[in-house]
Protein backbone atom coordinates (compact mmCIF):
# COMPACT_ATOMS: atom_id res chain seq x y z
CA UNK A 1 0.00 0.00 0.00
CA UNK A 2 1.40 3.80 -0.95
CA UNK A 3 2.63 5.66 2.07
CA UNK A 4 1.15 9.35 0.76
CA UNK A 5 0.95 11.88 2.95
CA UNK A 6 -0.86 15.29 1.67
CA UNK A 7 1.63 17.81 2.62
CA UNK A 8 0.83 21.68 1.99
CA UNK A 9 3.50 24.77 1.41
CA UNK A 10 2.27 27.72 3.08
CA UNK A 11 4.15 30.52 1.32
CA UNK A 12 4.07 33.81 3.21
CA UNK A 13 3.71 37.40 1.51
CA UNK A 14 6.36 39.93 2.97
CA UNK A 15 6.40 40.07 6.85
CA UNK A 16 7.27 44.23 7.65
CA UNK A 17 9.22 45.09 10.85
CA UNK A 18 6.29 46.38 12.68
CA UNK A 19 4.32 43.45 12.01
CA UNK A 20 3.36 41.85 16.05
CA UNK A 21 4.05 38.01 15.93
CA UNK A 22 0.09 38.12 16.47
CA UNK A 23 -0.45 39.88 13.21
CA UNK A 24 1.74 36.53 11.75
CA UNK A 25 0.53 34.09 13.47
CA UNK A 26 -3.22 35.02 11.92
CA UNK A 27 -1.92 34.68 8.86
CA UNK A 28 -0.15 31.27 9.32
CA UNK A 29 -3.81 30.07 10.90
CA UNK A 30 -5.32 31.07 8.25
CA UNK A 31 -3.54 29.09 6.37
CA UNK A 32 -2.98 26.02 8.17
CA UNK A 33 -6.86 25.93 8.18
CA UNK A 34 -7.03 26.36 4.23
CA UNK A 35 -4.26 23.36 4.06
CA UNK A 36 -6.48 21.33 6.37
CA UNK A 37 -9.78 22.59 4.03
CA UNK A 38 -7.51 20.89 1.54
CA UNK A 39 -6.74 17.46 3.56
CA UNK A 40 -2.89 18.39 4.28
CA UNK A 41 -1.73 16.50 6.81
CA UNK A 42 1.48 18.21 7.06
CA UNK A 43 1.92 22.57 6.37
CA UNK A 44 5.64 23.23 5.58
CA UNK A 45 5.96 27.40 6.87
CA UNK A 46 9.11 29.74 5.12
CA UNK A 47 12.29 29.79 7.04
CA UNK A 48 12.18 32.47 9.99
CA UNK A 49 8.29 32.70 9.44
CA UNK A 50 7.15 34.91 12.46
CA UNK A 51 9.45 37.74 11.93
CA UNK A 52 10.86 40.13 8.97
CA UNK A 53 13.96 39.02 7.89
CA UNK A 54 15.95 41.18 9.89
CA UNK A 55 19.72 39.87 8.87
CA UNK A 56 19.32 41.72 5.95
CA UNK A 57 20.67 44.40 8.24
CA UNK A 58 23.59 45.38 10.14
CA UNK A 59 22.35 46.31 13.41
CA UNK A 60 25.45 48.12 15.31
CA UNK A 61 24.77 46.38 18.55
CA UNK A 62 23.77 42.34 17.61
CA UNK A 63 22.29 42.14 20.33
CA UNK A 64 19.33 44.18 18.36
CA UNK A 65 18.71 40.76 16.88
CA UNK A 66 17.28 39.50 19.85
CA UNK A 67 13.88 41.16 19.33
CA UNK A 68 13.40 38.82 16.29
CA UNK A 69 14.10 36.07 18.38
CA UNK A 70 11.88 33.30 20.22
CA UNK A 71 13.47 32.76 23.37
CA UNK A 72 10.98 29.61 24.18
CA UNK A 73 8.93 27.80 21.62
CA UNK A 74 6.26 27.68 22.21
CA UNK A 75 5.29 30.96 23.72
CA UNK A 76 2.59 32.81 24.34
CA UNK A 77 2.57 34.46 20.93
CA UNK A 78 2.78 31.01 19.23
CA UNK A 79 0.51 28.91 21.04
CA UNK A 80 -2.48 29.36 18.97
CA UNK A 81 -1.07 28.16 16.53
CA UNK A 82 -0.34 24.79 18.26
CA UNK A 83 -3.12 24.67 19.68
CA UNK A 84 -5.23 24.74 16.48
CA UNK A 85 -2.67 22.39 14.50
CA UNK A 86 -3.40 19.70 17.37
CA UNK A 87 -7.65 20.56 17.22
CA UNK A 88 -7.23 19.79 13.14
CA UNK A 89 -4.85 16.59 13.80
CA UNK A 90 -2.57 18.50 11.27
CA UNK A 91 1.70 18.55 11.94
CA UNK A 92 3.85 21.61 10.13
CA UNK A 93 7.60 22.96 9.90
CA UNK A 94 7.94 26.60 11.17
CA UNK A 95 11.17 28.57 10.47
CA UNK A 96 12.19 30.69 13.39
CA UNK A 97 15.04 33.18 15.15
CA UNK A 98 15.89 31.14 18.16
CA UNK A 99 17.51 32.82 21.42
CA UNK A 100 18.94 30.19 23.85
CA UNK A 101 22.00 30.24 26.20
CA UNK A 102 24.65 27.61 26.20
CA UNK A 103 27.42 27.05 28.48
CA UNK A 104 26.18 30.39 30.33
CA UNK A 105 26.29 31.97 26.76
CA UNK A 106 23.74 33.48 24.96
CA UNK A 107 23.15 32.15 21.44
CA UNK A 108 21.11 32.75 18.63
CA UNK A 109 20.32 29.92 15.56
CA UNK A 110 18.73 30.37 12.73
CA UNK A 111 15.95 27.32 13.30
CA UNK A 112 13.14 25.15 12.21
CA UNK A 113 11.18 22.56 14.66
CA UNK A 114 8.64 19.75 12.97
CA UNK A 115 5.79 19.55 15.09
CA UNK A 116 3.05 16.25 15.26
CA UNK A 117 -0.07 15.84 15.14
CA UNK A 118 -0.14 15.47 18.31
CA UNK A 119 0.70 19.23 18.69
CA UNK A 120 4.31 17.84 19.85
CA UNK A 121 7.56 19.18 19.08
CA UNK A 122 9.10 15.88 16.99
CA UNK A 123 12.41 17.53 16.16
CA UNK A 124 14.52 20.66 15.45
CA UNK A 125 16.93 21.25 13.44
CA UNK A 126 19.03 24.52 13.33
CA UNK A 127 21.07 26.38 9.91
CA UNK A 128 24.55 24.86 9.13
CA UNK A 129 25.34 26.88 6.28
CA UNK A 130 24.85 30.72 7.21
CA UNK A 131 25.18 32.78 3.97
CA UNK A 132 26.45 36.44 4.09
CA UNK A 133 29.11 38.59 6.35
CA UNK A 134 29.78 39.30 9.73
CA UNK A 135 31.37 43.10 9.08
CA UNK A 136 29.14 45.81 7.23
CA UNK A 137 29.91 45.84 3.49
CA UNK A 138 31.11 49.14 2.38
CA UNK A 139 30.27 48.14 -1.28
CA UNK A 140 26.81 47.80 -0.20
CA UNK A 141 26.82 44.93 -2.37
CA UNK A 142 25.86 42.44 0.45
CA UNK A 143 22.39 41.92 1.58
CA UNK A 144 22.67 39.20 3.55
CA UNK A 145 24.38 39.19 7.47
CA UNK A 146 23.37 36.26 8.92
CA UNK A 147 26.69 35.07 10.20
CA UNK A 148 26.63 38.57 12.43
CA UNK A 149 23.90 36.95 14.10
CA UNK A 150 23.82 33.44 14.12
CA UNK A 151 25.75 30.69 15.61
CA UNK A 152 26.16 27.57 13.06
CA UNK A 153 23.92 24.95 13.97
CA UNK A 154 25.30 22.59 15.71
CA UNK A 155 22.29 19.18 15.60
CA UNK A 156 23.71 18.27 12.58
CA UNK A 157 20.88 16.77 9.39
CA UNK A 158 18.89 13.98 11.99
CA UNK A 159 15.82 12.72 10.77
CA UNK A 160 12.78 11.83 12.38
CA UNK A 161 10.27 9.11 12.08
CA UNK A 162 7.09 10.67 11.53
CA UNK A 163 4.21 11.25 9.27
CA UNK A 164 4.30 7.72 8.25
CA UNK A 165 8.12 7.91 6.99
CA UNK A 166 11.17 9.52 7.32
CA UNK A 167 11.22 13.22 7.98
CA UNK A 168 14.24 15.44 7.47
CA UNK A 169 14.83 20.08 7.52
CA UNK A 170 17.12 22.33 5.78
CA UNK A 171 16.90 25.95 5.93
CA UNK A 172 17.15 28.69 3.05
CA UNK A 173 20.88 28.56 2.00
CA UNK A 174 21.63 25.21 2.98
CA UNK A 175 19.20 23.97 -0.43
CA UNK A 176 22.29 25.14 -2.72
CA UNK A 177 24.73 22.23 -0.80
CA UNK A 178 24.64 18.95 -2.09
CA UNK A 179 25.69 17.25 1.32
CA UNK A 180 22.50 18.94 2.90
CA UNK A 181 20.49 16.02 1.33
CA UNK A 182 22.98 13.60 0.86
CA UNK A 183 23.52 13.57 5.10
CA UNK A 184 20.14 13.08 5.40
CA UNK A 185 19.11 10.54 2.27
CA UNK A 186 22.15 8.44 4.00
CA UNK A 187 20.05 8.50 7.16
CA UNK A 188 17.03 6.69 4.89
CA UNK A 189 15.28 10.32 4.83
CA UNK A 190 11.94 10.01 2.25
CA UNK A 191 10.97 13.93 2.55
CA UNK A 192 13.01 17.17 3.09
CA UNK A 193 11.44 20.24 3.96
CA UNK A 194 13.02 23.41 3.75
CA UNK A 195 11.99 27.21 4.49
CA UNK A 196 13.78 29.72 1.76
CA UNK A 197 13.95 33.59 2.27
CA UNK A 198 15.60 34.51 -1.39
CA UNK A 199 15.99 37.68 -2.68
CA UNK A 200 14.57 38.24 -6.71
CA UNK A 201 17.86 39.49 -7.85
CA UNK A 202 21.73 38.89 -6.93
CA UNK A 203 24.27 41.82 -6.91
CA UNK A 204 27.78 41.03 -6.78
CA UNK A 205 31.58 42.13 -7.00
CA UNK A 206 33.13 41.94 -9.83
CA UNK A 207 36.61 43.66 -9.52
CA UNK A 208 35.48 47.26 -8.28
CA UNK A 209 31.81 47.06 -10.09
CA UNK A 210 28.74 45.71 -9.01
CA UNK A 211 27.15 43.22 -11.31
CA UNK A 212 23.91 42.06 -11.05
CA UNK A 213 23.06 38.64 -11.86
CA UNK A 214 20.91 38.00 -14.58
CA UNK A 215 17.20 38.27 -13.25
CA UNK A 216 16.24 34.67 -14.94
CA UNK A 217 19.43 33.08 -12.60
CA UNK A 218 18.08 33.31 -9.40
CA UNK A 219 14.82 31.46 -10.15
CA UNK A 220 16.18 28.83 -11.65
CA UNK A 221 19.06 28.05 -9.23
CA UNK A 222 16.71 27.85 -6.57
CA UNK A 223 14.55 25.11 -8.39
CA UNK A 224 17.73 23.87 -9.90
CA UNK A 225 19.10 23.10 -6.37
CA UNK A 226 16.27 21.51 -4.64
CA UNK A 227 15.15 19.21 -7.88
CA UNK A 228 18.64 18.29 -8.04
CA UNK A 229 18.47 17.27 -4.66
CA UNK A 230 15.08 15.50 -4.68
CA UNK A 231 16.04 13.36 -7.93
CA UNK A 232 19.67 12.33 -6.42
CA UNK A 233 18.80 11.55 -2.95
CA UNK A 234 15.42 10.29 -3.88
CA UNK A 235 13.35 12.27 -1.61
CA UNK A 236 10.52 14.21 -1.52
CA UNK A 237 11.71 17.94 -1.06
CA UNK A 238 8.98 20.89 0.08
CA UNK A 239 10.77 24.40 -0.32
CA UNK A 240 8.77 26.71 0.68
CA UNK A 241 9.41 30.44 0.54
CA UNK A 242 8.75 34.13 1.57
CA UNK A 243 7.54 36.24 -1.42
CA UNK A 244 7.15 39.63 -1.98
CA UNK A 245 8.53 43.28 -1.20
CA UNK A 246 9.61 43.09 2.13
CA UNK A 247 10.66 46.36 3.95
CA UNK A 248 12.51 46.98 0.72
CA UNK A 249 13.70 43.88 -0.81
CA UNK A 250 11.83 41.63 -3.09
CA UNK A 251 12.00 38.01 -2.19
CA UNK A 252 11.46 35.33 -5.23
CA UNK A 253 8.70 33.29 -4.01
CA UNK A 254 8.34 29.77 -6.48
CA UNK A 255 7.90 27.45 -3.52
CA UNK A 256 7.06 24.25 -4.58
CA UNK A 257 6.82 20.31 -3.50
CA UNK A 258 9.19 18.15 -5.92
CA UNK A 259 8.75 14.77 -6.24
CA UNK A 260 12.09 12.16 -5.81
CA UNK A 261 11.87 12.21 -9.71
CA UNK A 262 13.18 15.85 -10.03
CA UNK A 263 9.45 17.05 -11.20
CA UNK A 264 7.69 19.64 -9.58
CA UNK A 265 4.57 18.23 -8.86
CA UNK A 266 2.69 21.84 -7.05
CA UNK A 267 3.59 25.55 -6.95
CA UNK A 268 3.04 29.00 -5.96
CA UNK A 269 1.67 31.28 -8.61
CA UNK A 270 1.83 34.49 -6.37
CA UNK A 271 4.02 36.89 -4.35
CA UNK A 272 1.85 36.85 -1.14
CA UNK A 273 0.15 34.28 1.07
CA UNK A 274 -0.68 31.08 -0.88
CA UNK A 275 -1.36 27.39 0.07
CA UNK A 276 -0.23 24.50 -2.33
CA UNK A 277 -0.79 21.06 -1.80
CA UNK A 278 0.35 17.54 -3.14
CA UNK A 279 0.29 13.82 -2.03
CA UNK A 280 3.38 13.04 -1.50
CA UNK A 281 3.98 9.01 -1.95
CA UNK A 282 7.12 8.74 -0.06
CA UNK A 283 6.96 4.52 -1.53
CA UNK A 284 8.73 6.66 -5.04
CA UNK A 285 11.48 7.36 -3.07
CA UNK A 286 12.31 3.81 -2.05
CA UNK A 287 11.81 2.69 -5.78
CA UNK A 288 14.39 5.06 -6.82
CA UNK A 289 16.54 3.94 -3.68
CA UNK A 290 15.71 0.22 -4.77
CA UNK A 291 17.04 0.96 -8.76
CA UNK A 292 19.06 3.48 -10.15
CA UNK A 293 20.32 4.91 -6.82
CA UNK A 294 21.05 2.23 -4.69
CA UNK A 295 23.64 3.43 -2.68
CA UNK A 296 24.87 -0.29 -0.94
CA UNK A 297 25.21 -1.57 -4.88
CA UNK A 298 26.10 1.39 -7.21
CA UNK A 299 27.66 4.28 -4.82
CA UNK A 300 31.62 3.89 -5.03
CA UNK A 301 32.82 6.36 -3.01
CA UNK A 302 36.15 3.84 -2.81
CA UNK A 303 36.58 4.90 -5.84
CA UNK A 304 36.57 8.39 -5.35
CA UNK A 305 39.87 9.29 -4.51
CA UNK A 306 41.10 11.89 -2.08
CA UNK A 307 37.65 11.37 0.31
CA UNK A 308 37.00 10.63 3.56
CA UNK A 309 34.07 10.51 6.11
CA UNK A 310 34.31 13.03 8.92
CA UNK A 311 31.31 13.59 11.32
CA UNK A 312 28.76 11.24 8.62
CA UNK A 313 29.22 13.62 6.52
CA UNK A 314 31.37 13.04 2.88
CA UNK A 315 33.92 15.87 2.35
CA UNK A 316 36.95 16.00 -0.05
CA UNK A 317 40.28 16.65 1.78
N1 LIG B 1 18.31 33.20 3.75
C1 LIG B 1 19.28 32.69 2.94
O1 LIG B 1 19.95 31.74 3.31
N2 LIG B 1 19.46 33.31 1.73
C2 LIG B 1 20.49 32.94 0.81
C3 LIG B 1 20.96 34.12 0.00
C4 LIG B 1 21.56 35.18 0.85
C5 LIG B 1 21.93 33.71 -1.08
C6 LIG B 1 20.04 31.83 -0.13
O2 LIG B 1 20.82 30.89 -0.33
O3 LIG B 1 18.96 31.91 -0.70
Amino acid sequence: MARKVRVAAAQMGPVARAHSRAEVVERLLAMLRKAHGFGAELVVYPEMALTTFFPRWVFDDPDEADAFCEAAMPNPDVQPLFDEAARLGIGFYLGYAELTEQAGRKKRFNTAILVGKDGTIVGKYRKIHLPGRKEADPTGCAGNFEKRYYEVGDLGFPVFRAFGGVMGMAICNDRRWPETYRAMSLQGAELIMLGYNTGSVRRTMVGNHQVQEPAHLSSFHNHLVMQAGAYQNCCWVVGVAKAGMEEGVEFMGGSCIIAPTGDIVAQAVTTGDEVVVADCDLDLSLHNRRTTFNFEANRQIEHYGLITERRGVIVAV
